[in-house]
């Protein structure tokens, strides 16, 4: 269970980065350094977004979030990318994403091995929208 605690701690801190940038920088993607993704491969991870459905209306910034992670030979957890952007990482199969904005966006989940940098080409997408 300590293992877990230790998680939380950074995570609070990649939920929060998105929004705070966002709202100092007006016009969004212009100057951020992400690399593309370079993604290993899969070697049997995969994940499937169960919650939100594809489609999915939620009500507030708050979105559930539940997914089936298959870990394969190095899968270890999975980031969760909206719109494009990491705003976290999930050890366990339920979870939630905060501080989405209203509108439509998209959510990508990718299998990533236990070094948070190599993600594998094991991933899923939905479509949402945030009322
Ligand atoms: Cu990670």
């Amino acid at each position: 269970m300590k293992k877990l605690l230790s998680l939380v701690l950074p995570l609070a801190g990649l939920f929060l980065s998105p929004a705070i940038f966002a709202a100092e920088d007006g016009m969004r993607g212009t100057d951020m350094p992400m690399p593309p993704p370079k993604l290993a491969p899969a070697e049997g991870a995969s994940v499937k977004i169960v919650s939100p459905k594809d489609g999915q209306v939620v009500k507030g910034g708050a979105v559930p979030l539940e997914f089936k992670l298959t870990k394969g030979k190095r899968g270890n957890h999975v980031h969760a990318y909206v719109d494009g952007e990491l705003m976290g990482m999930f050890m366990s199969e339920t979870g939630t994403l905060t501080g989405i904005q209203p509108g439509k966006h998209t959510l990508e989940l990718r299998v990533v091995v236990a070094d948070h940098t190599t993600e594998l080409d094991a991933r899923d997408k939905v479509a949402f929208v945030v009322k």
